[in-house]
C-alpha cells in the first residue's frame, strides 16, 4: 500500500439543536441526535504526513507540538482499515481561536480524517468518515458535510448509524452567522469533562435527553420550509435548555460572562424590531448570532457595541470537508 502526503479542509460548525450527553463512552456515541450548520470562514486545515522514520505520531498544532492523544487513536483505525502500521505527521491550523468554544475539535478531527483517510489509499464514504471523526469527537461527524447536517444518535451498539447526514446544502438557504468573541482565553472545563459532569450529576439531564427528538423534529422542518421563525424558536430553546442542563449539574458549569447576556438581549431586541437573528451559545462564552441572508453586517454592529465584546466575525455557511491537495 503506497502512502502519500495529504492535506484536507474541514469547516467548523455550530449546533441550532445541540449534542450534550453520550450513550457510550468509548465508541463516543452520543445520547440523542444533533442538526448543525458548517461554517465557511472558520477553518481547520490539516496535513497528514505518513513518515517512517517516526517511531511515534506527532501532533502539531497552530505551530505548537501536542500529545497525540485522540489525534492517534483516530489514525490508529485509520490504519488498521489500511493495514498500515506507518507513523504520521499531523500539523493542524485552525484560523479561529483554540478552545474557545468554537468547536475546533469539529474541524479538527473531520479534516484529519479526511486527510489521513486520502494519505493512507482508503476511499471511504462520507458516512463512514463521519463515523471515524465522532470517534475524535461527536460534533466532528457533522463537519464532515455543509450546509444544514444532521446527526443520527443511532442505534447499534457498534455505533454504525451514529453518523451525520446533509440536510440541505449551504447555497440553499444561505443563511450568515455573527460570532461576538466575549472572551479569547481557553474555557476552564472542556466540553467532554463538561457534558460527562452534566450527565453524572444534573436532575435536568433525563428531561434534556428526552425532549431533543421532538427539538429535531421540529429544526428539520423548518429547515426543509426555510421557516427562520420556527427555526429561531427552537434553536434558542435548544441553546438555554443545554445551558440550564448544565446550571442544574454539581456544582453548576456556567459557561457565560456578562457580555455573553448582553449580546443575548441584543439578539432578541434586534429580533423583536423585525431583524431576521437568532442566538446560540456553545459550551463557552461565545454568542453565534445566525441571520437571514443581508442581515449579518447589521447584526455584527450591533454585537460589536456591546460591553465586553472583543471581536466580532461574519461568515456564511460553507461545504463539507474536503482534500484540497493529494497524491
Ligand atoms: C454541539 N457541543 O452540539 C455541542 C453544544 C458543545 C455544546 O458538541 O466529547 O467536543 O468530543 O464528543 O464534540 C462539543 O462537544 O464532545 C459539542 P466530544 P464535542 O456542538
Amino acid at each position: 500500500m503506497s502512502v502519500q502526503q495529504a492535506t484536507a479542509r474541514a469547516g467548523a460548525n455550530i449546533a441550532l439543536v445541540k449534542y450534550w450527553g453520550k450513550r457510550d463512552q468509548q465508541l463516543n456515541l452520543p445520547a440523542a441526535g444533533s442538526i448543525s450548520i458548517t461554517l465557511a470562514g472558520l477553518e481547520t486545515r490539516t496535513t497528514v504526513t505518513p513518515d517512517p522514520s517516526l517511531d511515534a505520531d506527532c501532533f502539531v498544532l497552530d505551530d505548537a507540538e501536542q500529545p497525540a492523544g485522540r489525534v492517534g487513536a483516530v489514525l490508529d483505525l485509520l490504519r488498521e482499515m489500511a493495514g498500515e502500521a506507518t507513523s504520521c505527521r499531523v500539523e493542524s491550523v485552525n484560523n479561529f481561536p483554540t478552545g474557545a468554544g468554537l468547536a475546533s475539535s469539529a474541524s479538527g478531527f473531520a479534516a484529519l480524517v479526511t486527510a489521513a483517510s486520502q494519505a493512507l489509499g482508503l476511499e471511504l464514504s462520507e458516512a463512514k468518515r463521519s463515523e471515524l471523526a465522532r470517534r475524535g469527537s461527536g460534533s466532528a461527524a457533522r463537519s464532515i458535510f455543509g450546509g444544514f447536517v444532521e446527526m443520527d444518535a443511532g442505534q447499534r451498539d457498534d455505533g454504525s448509524d451514529a453518523v451525520a447526514h446533509p440536510l440541505l446544502v449551504a447555497e440553499d438557504w444561505p443563511l450568515e452567522v455573527v460570532v461576538a468573541v466575549t472572551d479569547c482565553g481557553s474555557k476552564a472545563v472542556g466540553s467532554r469533562d463538561g457534558m460527562n459532569h452534566t450527565m453524572r450529576t444534573s436532575p435536568y439531564y433525563p428531561a434534556w435527553v428526552e425532549t431533543v427528538a421532538g427539538d429535531l423534529d421540529l429544526a428539520r422542518r423548518a429547515i426543509e420550509a426555510r421557516n427562520f421563525e420556527v427555526l429561531a424558536e427552537v434553536s434558542e430553546h435548544s441553546a438555554l435548555k443545554m445551558h440550564a442542563s448544565m446550571l442544574a449539574a454539581r456544582p453548576g458549569l456556567v459557561y457565560w460572562n456578562p457580555a455573553t447576556l448582553a449580546c443575548i438581549h441584543a439578539v432578541r431586541d434586534l429580533r423583536a424590531a423585525g431583524t431576521g437573528v437568532f442566538f446560540t451559545v456553545d459550551a463557552g462564552p461565545q454568542v453565534k448570532a445566525v441571520c437571514l441572508p443581508g442581515e449579518g453586517e447589521r447584526v455584527a454592529q450591533a454585537l460589536g457595541k456591546q460591553k465586553g465584546v472583543a471581536k466580532v466575525m461574519v461568515t456564511g455557511l460553507g461545504p463539507g470537508a474536503l482534500v484540497v491537495t493529494g497524491p
